[in-house]
């Protein structure tokens, strides 16, 4: 109504409009999120946002891998629809994504950090984007005026940016819509040097199936290559010295090794940085030569593990420090009641769970992903939902918010009825995935399928053709596929039909599962 009133002044108007500030990690697990678990970190910081709003605790992605992800979020469309299948597959930047619509609808935009497709990101007033994965390390930007490279630590240098643009560049009369974007915690895992130094001190607790043997699974499960054991890395990941190795006479070969796999981020740093992450490296090196050697394969397991969660978890220490500052910065500036503050992660990860590391699979870990949104001005703070919502709401749940009428082409829902409690406006009981990332990394087969808040039926295909039921509710860590048991003749039956329906209301078919092969190759 107010648009039509001729006495408002536009200023006015747009004051109300809420900014958004996304806050997106790649490859945050929720159990690594003390919203979720305080089983192995503390996120203070994080955690206020749902503490503060609302915690998504069923949240999840059509396709569990990072470039996908993305471009579901900035198109609001399924992969199939949006063509950025898997991380190779370029992004067609002639589509539609939301920032273009809040920058035409006199919002100021801007991205800072990860994105990882295109150099040139559309719809953005201003950007600095690390080129593809980015370096933890004294990272290189890629910005609208070319090329630069910034001292420090990635995590850090990304949160500086956001508060100083923030503070320094944004015209403080209009709305603004952030993409806050984090490198960390992808692999490989290097934290700054007090985190490594700290963290690698600690144990953390291992997970029940950190030793799966993947008995009643598909073959998908057997044949994927992200076990802890044997395809863990020892330089790339547990950051073993290539010397290290050499002086030990060598051992016992992975499935793949990188040869620079540890001079990547450490090459990278200054004489001043190495010294500081020497101290903590040496003395993991130390206790490898020492020990390994006489090692049994279940002790290996629980080194590689551990050393696993030392690093990873160091990062989102570092992330959850960083979160707070941008926190602290919106209640400084006054912007807190109005602004839109969303944490979430590209997808899930396994950290142990059946023995994985990394995401792909419709299975929980991975297909869920962490979800916690923060508006005063609309939220009641502390509120939990657990309806399936999906990465491919957020561009509709975005617009709708600040009153931009979102493209009929756009597959999601928003998610404005369930910040406000309004559960009865919310009608879905079942989300579509798909994955096709294969074969290539970690070699995890492509699959599509259907998840309710009780069942996941899914389908691996191409060189496979085989079908998995998971009972949620009974069987919460996938261990059983009941797919065959008699007992789920009906859930089998009934879960087919839905997902036939999705393929069609998603426009998702066989045609297009093979179009897909076809490219790929
Ligand atoms: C790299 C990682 C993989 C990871 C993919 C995709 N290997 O290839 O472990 O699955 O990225 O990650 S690494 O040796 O480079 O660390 S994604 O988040 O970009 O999809
Ligand atoms: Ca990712």
């Amino acid at each position: 109504m107010a648009a039509l009133c001729r006495c408002t002044k536009p200023e006015k108007i747009e004051s109300k409009r809420p900014n958004i500030l996304f806050i997106m990690s790649d490859d945050h697990a929720y159990q690594a999120i003390s919203a979720y678990s305080d089983q192995l970190i503390k996120t203070p910081h994080i955690d206020r946002i749902a503490k503060e709003g609302l915690l998504f605790t069923n949240a999840c992605v059509t396709n569990s891998i990072c470039a996908p992800s993305r471009a579901t979020i900035l198109t609001g469309k399924h992969t199939h629809i949006n063509g950025k299948i898997d991380n190779k597959m370029p992004f067609d930047t002639t589509q539609v994504t939301f920032p273009q619509l809040f920058q035409k609808a006199g919002y100021q935009t801007a991205m800072f950090g990860k994105l990882h497709f295109g150099n040139n990101p559309k719809g953005v007033d201003d950007f600095m984007i690390l080129p593809g994965q980015g370096n933890y390390i004294n990272p290189d930007f890629i910005t609208p005026k070319g090329d630069t490279t910034i001292t420090g630590y990635v995590t850090d240098i990304i949160t500086d940016l956001v508060i100083n643009w923030l503070d320094q560049k944004r015209d403080k009369e209009k709305p603004f819509m952030m993409m806050y974007l984090h490198k960390a915690p992808h692999r490989p895992w290097w934290p700054s040097p007090e985190k490594f130094a700290e963290f690698s001190k600690k144990t953390f607790r291992e997970p029940e199936s950190l030793f799966d043997q993947y008995k009643n699974r598909g073959t998908a499960a057997k044949s994927a290559e992200m076990n802890l054991l044997t395809h863990m890395m020892y330089s790339h990941d547990s950051k073993i010295r290539p010397e290290t190795i050499e002086a030990m006479g060598g051992v016992e070969p992975q499935v793949t090794e990188f040869e620079h796999g540890f001079d990547g981020p450490y090459g990278r740093a200054n004489a001043e940085q190495k010294a500081a992450y020497d101290l903590v490296l040496d003395s993991i090196n130390n206790d490898f030569r020492q020990h390994w050697p006489s090692m049994t394969r279940e002790e290996k397991m629980r080194w590689k593990f551990q050393r696993y969660m030392q690093d990873y978890l160091a990062t989102i220490s570092s992330v959850d420090d960083n979160v707070g500052r941008v926190l602290d910065y919106l209640d400084e500036a006054g912007l807190t009641n109005n602004t839109i503050v969303i944490y979430t992660s590209d997808q899930g990860f396994y950290l142990g769970e059946h023995g994985w590391f990394d995401k792909r699979f419709i299975y929980d870990e991975s297909f869920k992903t962490p979800l916690l949104v923060r508006w005063p001005n609309q939220i009641k703070a502390g509120t939990t939902s657990d309806e399936m919502v999906q990465n491919l709401d957020f561009a509709q749940t975005f617009l709708e918010a600040a009153g931009i009428e979102a493209p009929q082409d756009m597959q999601g829902e928003s998610l404005l009825p369930l910040l406000r409690g309004d559960t009865t406006a919310w009608t879905r009981d079942a989300v579509y995935y798909h994955y096709y990332e294969y074969p290539s990394v970690h070699m995890v087969k492509r699959h599509y399928g259907i998840v309710t808040k009780e069942f996941k039926l899914a389908h691996f295909y191409f060189d496979v053709d085989e079908w998995e039921l998971y009972d949620r509710l009974r069987d919460p860590q996938e261990m059983n596929n009941v797919y065959d048991d008699p007992a789920y003749a009906d859930v089998v039956k009934s879960l087919h039909l839905k997902l036939d329906e999705l393929r069609v209301k998603y426009q998702d078919s066989p045609e297009l599962d093979q179009k897909y092969i076809n490219l790929y190759k």
